[in-house]
């Protein structure tokens, strides 16, 4: 097979060639084609039947152990110039960089299928949507890919009729760690992957393709593309706010984004709509509103931590036609990990057996793939081209200390001023230590495809006349007590402060004006249902002005890490909040 397009047709025989793959297969995305490799996969070991009674048409990978989360350290933005790829990103020149990836996929693979993988990142007749293609010789990255994305013959028909498309390269080559490389070229819209079969690393059309090539073209065409997960609040009424929020990774956003409300809510009539749980395209409609869609098809999320009492709308949808990566497995091949109280795995995430000596029985960053239709609180709203409208944007972290539960910020300036200052623990998400604070801006440290410095004045450009530009807060949900315990109950009880978040939107709550932002004003957050001493309370919302004029500090040193492209408004902003702090 080929395509009516020349210029993918050369490009895949380029590469056909240059890694000698045995043959090639163009991808319609069809359930036989998914059906013949999964049975491939199975008789080859790759992936591991679960129960099918239980868990009908699920699957189990393990990848190698050494090969497990994202890897930034060997993740590369090749622009030409370096200054453009920033202080933020990891450089490398261009040409050394496709020399090198050159030398990996040259003969790689011999004896192995090259996969034709085209898709659509966004729905399909979506203006907002883009294309890409990736080739890969990972029968595991196709049937993720097939979830994760509108991947097949419909993509294919776009990409011919636009002719412009993303160009992925992936194989996981020997999966040796010094021989594996995430690079990127912005100006070429390509992206070369080797050494890896995991998640980020190796699904391009993910963090590579819907965040660091797209913040490169969507700064460019006047949009965003940007590490959130998207959602509706409806309320009793049957109004729908739409709210898109960046955590860093592992740090809150696929269980937000399916959050269910307390009973008291759910019994008035509230209810959570998901639109996306990871990435949003955003950009202004004629009306000045912020319009977003998720570009993703599927959820590729975190399991440990996933349970009937936190996130009871995920494990509804993980019991059937999902794809389990490093999990646990008990005795009836029922996929396990940590946070599920019932149930006692064997196997660990390796195929151990379980020994409490090896740590955790599931990886902290093993996850599952599932459509996205699969989710009980799926909108169909997640399908509209012209995306949904924002009345706000929320920004958090993980913060154990200082961060109140929620603040808003003054108006857009001094919201982009708390996107780019937020700092965050790191997590397993990405390889190298956890539980370290470090500063990522708009939870996009580790995908920004370019200078920090020029993305925070294109968020800053978006503040125009006529803009009618959503409210920016900034949430914690994890305040911890001298104890070390979490203060917050989180998870659903995070619809209070959505709740607080809709009424300040709608102008029916006052707040308390601080140096740092509007808090909750007493009495202003629901607390019906909710076991939460007042001491516990007013430590979530207190402003230590202390401790705050140190973060500021901090905060205009790491600003001054990108020099002359920090705009300048961001220091007047910060300036602002140092003086009221005084
Ligand atoms: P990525 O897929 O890596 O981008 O992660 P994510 O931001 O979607 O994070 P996810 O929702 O998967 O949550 C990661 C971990 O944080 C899980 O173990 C959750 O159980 C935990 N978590 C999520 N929300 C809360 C919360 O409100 N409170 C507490 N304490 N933990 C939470
Ligand atoms: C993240 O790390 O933010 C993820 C998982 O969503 S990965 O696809 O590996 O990037
Ligand atoms: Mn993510």
């Amino acid at each position: 097979m080929s395509s009516q397009l020349p210029e993918l047709n050369a490009w895949i025989h380029t590469y056909a060639s240059l890694t000698e793959a045995d043959q090639v297969h163009w991808c319609d995305g069809s359930d036989e084609e998914n059906g013949r490799l999964v049975k491939m996969m199975l008789d080859t070991g790759d992936l591991m039947a679960l129960n099918p009674s239980s868990h009908p048409n699920c699957f189990l990978h393990r990848s190698s152990a050494s090969d497990v989360a994202r890897v930034e350290h060997l993740t590369f933005v090749c622009s030409k110039n370096r200054e453009d790829a920033g202080p933020n990103n990891h450089w490398m020149d261009p040409a050394e960089a496709k020399a090198k990836m050159d030398a990996l996929y040259k003969g790689c693979m011999k004896g192995r299928t090259l996969y034709v993988v085209p898709y659509c990142m966004g729905p399909i007749d979506s203006p907002l949507a883009r294309c890409g293609v990736e080739i890969t010789d990972s029968p595991y990255v196709v049937i993720n890919m097939r979830l994760m994305t509108r991947m097949g013959a419909a993509a294919l028909a776009r990409i011919e009729r636009e002719a412009s498309f993303v160009k992925g390269v992936h194989s996981t080559g020997d999966l040796n760690p010094d021989r594996r490389f995430i690079m990127h070229f912005p100006e070429e819209l390509g992206i070369q992957s080797f050494g890896s079969g995991y998640g980020g690393n190796a699904l391009l059309g993910k963090k590579c393709h819907a965040l660091r090539i797209a913040s490169w073209q969507a700064r460019q065409e006047g949009w965003l593309a940007e590490h959130m997960l998207i959602l509706g609040v409806e309320n009793p009424q049957g109004d729908t706010h739409y709210i898109a929020a960046a955590f860093p990774s592992a740090c809150g956003k696929t269980n937000l984004a399916m959050l269910i409300p307390p009973e008291g809510y759910r019994e008035a009539g509230w209810k959570i709509w998901t639109v996306g749980d990871d990435i949003c395209w955003m950009r202004p409609g004629a009306d000045g509103r912020l319009y977003a869609i998720n570009p993703e098809a599927g959820y590729f999320g975190v399991a440990p931590g996933t349970s009937a009492k936190t996130n009871p709308n995920a494990l509804a949808m993980l019991n059937d036609s999902a794809i389990f990566t490093n999990v646990a497995v008990t005795a009836d091949n029922q996929p396990w990990w940590e946070g599920l109280p019932d149930g006692v795995p064997v196997k660990d995430w390796q195929g151990r057996d379980v020994d409490p000596a090896n740590g955790p029985a599931a990886h902290p960053n093993s996850r599952f793939t599932v459509s996205a239709k699969r989710c009980p609180s799926y909108t169909a709203k997640a399908e509209d081209p012209q995306g949904v409208p924002l009345s706000a944007i929320v920004f958090g972290g993980r913060r154990e200390s200082l961060v109140p539960l929620v603040f808003e910020a003054r108006d857009w300036k001094h919201g982009v001023l708390v996107g780019a200052g937020m700092a965050s623990e790191t997590t397993a998400a990405a390889t190298g230590a956890v539980g370290v604070v470090r500063r990522d801006s708009m939870a996009m440290k580790p995908f920004a495809g370019y200078n920090f410095g020029d993305y925070f004045a294109h968020w800053l450009s978006f503040d125009v006349a006529g803009a009618q530009l959503p409210k920016i807060f900034h949430v914690n949900w994890f305040r911890k007590n001298a104890a070390g315990k979490f203060l917050w109950p989180g998870f659903g009880d995070n619809m209070r402060v959505l709740e607080w978040m809709i009424q300040r939107v709608e102008g029916t709550a006052s707040g308390r004006v601080t140096a740092i932002g509007t808090l909750p004003d007493v009495g202003e957050l629901n607390r019906n249902g909710l076991a939460l001493t007042d001491a516990d309370l007013e430590t979530l919302l207190a402003v230590d002005t202390l401790a705050w004029r140190t973060e500021v500090g901090a905060i205009a040193d790491y600003l001054e890490e990108f020099g002359e492209r920090t705009p300048q408004a961001l220091f007047d902003e910060l300036e602002k909040t140092a003086a009221a702090l005084l």
